[in-house]
């Protein structure tokens, strides 16, 4: 195996053995084979649009939970992968046979010609693997938009479940898949093609924006309880607001509470699901504590994304998780999705009935909700306080907590920044320094938490608006720096967004990307600035001043 998509990668440059996050060699050879499938059917799609014929709308799907199934910690259950596998063989070969109608010429490259005998499919996932690309720097490239249209493809599913869609982002990922299939791709297109990523990134960012904030309204300023209740609850975790929403609807009225987990804690900022009275609180922290805190929740746990850690055989906890959408680990119970999207959690209810109450670790509040909506109705004040001098300087530290020790740069910088500065923040990097007590300035928190990782979003609307109010000519001009961490392949799609919309010297960590080649980092810092994490105090300097 090889794989070096994630920030925790053995040694700094790849998996080969087994992944450091628990995924085996077997599993990574069928999320390559799968991916592969998924570079056929892009190939294709894109063949038949760029000529002017339909497509098929099954691709719209599989696409998305395809590659949402491949990112870092979501799915561990082998035949799970593989029957998307054989699903995605028997849709290539429609598209196929589509073109042959429709008269469309297509490449004759491996991942368009494989026929999907099922005897092939280890030799083919072999051969699929990452280092088929022999060149370091167009590996590089043709990973970084792989990866980039990996977070695409989580955001865009939440979003879909929401009932937006946009032909425009789907033609993308395939032309995208289409340009990483094509063994002759230039580098400029390959960096073009990357640069695009980037820009699609900031659309199904906005796409998925725009899809929460009409179902559940704009985030709002909120206390989100850390204690715990008496009823027996449910632990929510990941990023699909539709499916607390469905667990919510479900649970009313039967004594069971539910509580988020990690990347779900946003829900509570939503006027439409804060709503519901059994929602009571966030129960622990980052996805990596996850072996401690579900063992203590002692009742049922639900997983709507990536971020899962491997259970040790013995876990307390390791027959009541659920799994759904593209997560999945062998021996769980995955929730499908009915044809009309419903999904049915009974069993998950009936099980938390069985279940004690969740054992209390934690008490107090936390605050949050600042997104975008929120933040311009504190504009006057936010303005003011620049002005005045009040604030210095924002600094946004968004991203992915981790279980690296290295990671403890984030909570030491965020203690030692200067009583002026304000930490923008979203996606689970926060919980490094959500329970801090930082303080505020006139009433203005010093960590503004906007949600989830896509509403990374916000913070470049609120930085555009910024310039418009302060008639900064460029973005880089505002008093605003970036320090992100990162982890899996959602942070590399807000990153690419990021450099999409112009934004320079971001510092990414704690450490770089094992698939950014030395020749790839070099044009990234000469154009972007891109740079590293060094010290806490160094940093400081640089970045504070
Ligand atoms: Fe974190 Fe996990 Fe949102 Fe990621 S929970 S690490 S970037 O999946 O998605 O921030
Ligand atoms: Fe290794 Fe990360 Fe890939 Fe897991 S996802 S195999 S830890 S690089």
């Amino acid at each position: 195996m090889f794989c070096f998509q994630c920030q925790e990668t053995a040694k700094g440059t790849g998996c080969t053995i087994q992944g450091v996050c628990g995924k085996t060699a077997d599993t990574s050879m069928w999320q390559d084979l799968l991916l592969s499938v998924v570079r056929g059917i892009g190939t294709v799609d894109h063949c038949l649009k760029k000529a002017g014929k339909e497509s098929l709308p099954a691709v719209e799907g599989f696409i998305t939970d395809a590659l949402f199934t491949t990112i870092t910690n979501a799915n561990f259950d082998d035949d799970a992968i593989l029957r998307k596998v054989t699903d995605g063989i028997v849709l290539k070969k429609q598209l196929i046979d589509k073109a042959k109608e429709d008269g469309v010429s297509l490449p004759n490259w491996p991942e368009v010609t494989w026929g999907g005998d099922e005897n092939d499919y280890e030799s083919e996932g072999k051969r699929e693997g990452i280092l088929r690309i022999e060149n370091a720097d167009v590996r590089s490239l043709k990973e970084l938009t792989i990866l980039g249209l990996k977070g695409m493809a989580a955001y865009y599913e939440h979003a879909s479940h929401l009932g937006e869609h946009s032909s425009a982002i789907i033609d993308f990922m395939s032309e995208a898949l289409y340009t990483v299939t094509d063994p002759d791709s230039s580098m400029e297109t390959l960096l073009n093609c990357v640069l695009a990523t980037g820009k699609f990134g900031v659309d199904v960012m906005a796409l998925l924006d725009k899809a929460n904030t009409k179902v559940y309204g704009n985030p709002e300023l909120t206390k989100v309880n850390i204690g715990v209740g008496k009823n027996p609850g449910i632990l929510i975790s990941g990023h699909d607001l539709k499916d607390i929403e469905d667990l919510l609807k479900q649970t009313e009225g039967t004594g069971i509470d539910v509580y988020t987990h990690g990347e779900m804690l946003p829900a509570h900022y939503y006027p439409q699901l804060k709503k519901y009275k059994h929602l009571v609180g966030n129960y622990g922290n980052a996805w990596w504590k996850q072996k401690e805190e579900f063992d203590t929740f002692n009742g049922p746990i639900v997983f709507t994304t990536n971020c899962i850690v491997p259970p040790s055989p013995k876990a307390s906890y390791k027959d009541r998780v659920f799994t759904t959408n593209a997560a999945g680990y062998p021996g769980w119970k995955h929730v499908e999705a009915g044809p009309d999207g419903h999904k049915d959690f009974s069993e998950v209810i009936a099980m938390a009935k069985t279940c004690q109450a969740p054992t209390e670790i934690e008490h107090g509040e936390i605050i949050g909700g600042f997104a975008h909506a929120q933040v311009f109705a504190l504009a006057d004040k936010v303005v003011e306080a620049v002005k005045s001098g009040a604030i210095r300087k924002f600094v946004v530290m968004s991203g992915c907590d981790g279980r690296m020790k290295s990671r403890n740069y984030y909570e030491e910088f965020a203690m030692k920044l200067p009583k002026d500065v304000v930490i923008l923040t979203s996606g689970c990097a926060k919980f490094k320094y959500n329970k801090l007590s930082l303080g505020d300035i006139n009433g203005i928190p010093r960590v503004l938490d906007a949600g989830q990782c896509n509403d990374s979003y916000s913070w470049a609307v609120v930085a555009l608006k910024l310039k418009e109010i302060f008639g900064a000519n460029d973005i880089n001009d505002l008093p605003i720096v970036f320090n992100i961490a990162w982890y899996e392949q959602k942070a590399v799609i807000v990153l690419l967004a990021l450099l999409s919309l112009g934004v320079k010297n971001i510092h990414i960590g704690p450490t770089l990307p094992a698939f950014v080649s030395e020749g790839v980092l070099k044009v990234l810092i000469e154009n972007f600035g891109l740079g590293g994490i060094t010290t806490v105090d160094e940093d400081m300097k640089r970045m504070i001043g």
